[in-house]
């Protein structure tokens, strides 16, 4: 994938409005293709670390149900051709600024029939409570389905954020039977994002999203990444929450240039989705 991308100004002015848009067909065949063959790998990462540990459920990780195979970049910078790419660049510069740092990524499976479905949440929900710097500035979601996706297989659901959230943090609550933080539990359905494999969904860290149960025979597969316009740091700032792999300084392509020098959160944890100090008492 070499070519350069523009996104239409009707695009950016919903992402304005709505905190998201929706780019259809930009992704090629061969880069689905190889998404699709990282993301076997994944999975079967993830069956990995449960069996070691002996459980079915791994944070938000549910066997066979749903999975978030997140921090693939750091195991394979292969990925780094779409994560870092030309229609990635121009969605950062467009909707990040001259700045943009690689924040997470993260392969989200839904198993055939038993997928599950996520929560409606801020991205920056799960940053804001666990761990995380409630002073962090937005960043974005880059959310590319690798199969067509519709309501019955379970794909995404964005509430435009004047609809609810208003572009600002909400409070979410920890939800004990699936792991999800909640950032809302209201009547509104929200926007399904029904579209073929290979286009991408930009949304607002700040922009409330959930997505639903995959009823088909076939896996609903999603490689996603999220940019950030500045380190996103833990709530003490003492380390990096996620990532930080620098993408863009001044507006130039600066992949290959060294993290900012503290530690890494993540480092620290047997899974993404844990607490410092063991804080799961204090959930819920
Ligand atoms: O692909 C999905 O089901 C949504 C994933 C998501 O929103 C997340 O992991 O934060
Ligand atoms: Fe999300």
């Amino acid at each position: 994938m070499t070519k350069a991308y523009t996104i239409p100004e009707e695009k950016l002015r919903q992402f304005e409005i709505d905190g998201y848009c929706i780019l259809e067909n930009v992704v090629d065949t061969a880069t689905l293709d190889s998404l699709r063959e990282e993301c076997a790998f994944f999975v079967a990462r993830e069956d990995a670390k449960m069996d070691a540990l002996g459980v079915d459920v791994l944070d938000i990780t549910h066997r066979n149900k749903r999975y978030h195979a997140s921090f693939c970049i750091r195991d394979r910078p292969e990925l780094g051709r779409f994560a870092f790419g030309p229609i990635i660049e121009e969605l950062c510069k467009k909707l990040v600024g001259p700045d943009a740092y690689l924040f997470y990524d993260q392969f989200v499976v839904k198993g055939a029939e038993a997928g599950m479905k996520l929560s409606w949440h801020q991205d920056s929900g799960y940053v804001n409570s666990v761990d995380g710097d409630p002073q962090h500035l937005p960043y974005i979601t880059v959310w590319c389905p690798l199969d067509d996706v519709t309501e019955e297989n379970g794909t995404v659901y964005v509430l435009p954020k004047h609809v609810y959230g208003n572009g600002e943090p909400v409070p979410h609550h920890f939800d004990r039977a699936s792991n999800d933080w909640v950032g809302y539990n209201g009547p509104e359905k929200g926007v399904p994002v029904k579209v073929k494999a290979g286009s991408i969904a930009a949304f607002s860290s700040m922009t409330l999203h959930s997505s639903g149960a995959n009823s088909t025979n076939r896996l609903r597969r999603v490689y996603l990444a999220q940019y950030s316009p500045e380190p996103v740091l833990t709530s003490d700032r003492s380390m990096l929450w996620g990532n930080a792999l620098p993408f863009l300084k001044n507006n130039e392509v600066v992949v290959g240039s060294p993290m900012p020098d503290l530690p890494l959160r993540i480092d620290r944890l047997l899974h993404a989705g844990q607490k410092l100090e063991d804080g799961k008492s204090e959930r819920g």
